[in-house]
């Protein structure tokens, strides 16, 4: 394992909380009624309910999480389904290139297919063993950790494929389309 200080990002502060940062309110959650699918440029497109959602084969990964505005939470453990079952799933055209990611609200953000196809890159719906907590995107949210945190959209409903990247909701307001922490991509 790389010692703390190499994984901690340029001018980044480590915290052992875990701060809470979205904007508008949190999205109420009734399992009736919440579908997820994938769509876009795909051979097979998909919805499933929640309770289909949690057929998937899951995975736990343990990885940090770094916020554009300065902190850093080291070692959450999330558990869920793989981007990349998701992916092998939809069965994406050859055109397809990124992913727009589509939350309550219509928070969006989006990313090379490329680099969601990383083994950390999931779909959690828990977090260091509980359900995961609205107010951290439960009932589901999206972990990029290679990225800042507004790559990790909260309250997913649905991944959308495409072949030119549409820019997300921070990204149009002057944050870094690339958003890597190492590199420190703040702002475009
Ligand atoms: N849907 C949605 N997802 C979001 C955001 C948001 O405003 N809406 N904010 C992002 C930002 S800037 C951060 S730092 C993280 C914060 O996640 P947390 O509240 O679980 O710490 O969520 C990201 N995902
Ligand atoms: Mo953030």
């Amino acid at each position: 394992m790389r010692s703390v200080k190499k994984r901690i990002p340029p001018n980044q502060a480590v915290t052992d909380k875990f701060p809470i940062l979205h904007v508008g309110p949190v999205p109420q959650f009734d399992p009736r009624n919440w579908d997820f699918s994938a769509a876009g440029l795909v051979k097979n497109p998909l919805t499933l309910t929640w309770d289909g959602f949690l057929k998937l084969p899951k995975i736990s990964s343990t990885s940090d999480f770094h916020c554009v505005t300065g902190w850093s939470r080291l070692d959450n453990e999330w558990e869920g389904v793989l981007f990349k079952t998701i992916h092998s799933m939809v069965k994406p055209l050859s055109n397809a290139k990124y992913v727009t990611v589509v939350a309550e609200r219509d928070y969006t953000t989006s990313l090379p297919i490329e680099e969601l196809m990383n083994d950390d890159v999931l779909l959690a719906y828990k977090f260091n063993g509980s359900e995961l907590k609205p107010e951290h995107g439960g009932p589901l949210r999206l972990v990029v950790p290679n990225k800042y945190a507004y790559k990790s959209a909260k309250w997913v409903r649905k991944l959308v494929f495409t072949e030119r990247q549409e820019l997300g909701y921070w990204e149009v307001r002057g944050y870094s389309n690339t958003a890597d922490p190492r590199k420190e991509e703040r702002y475009s």
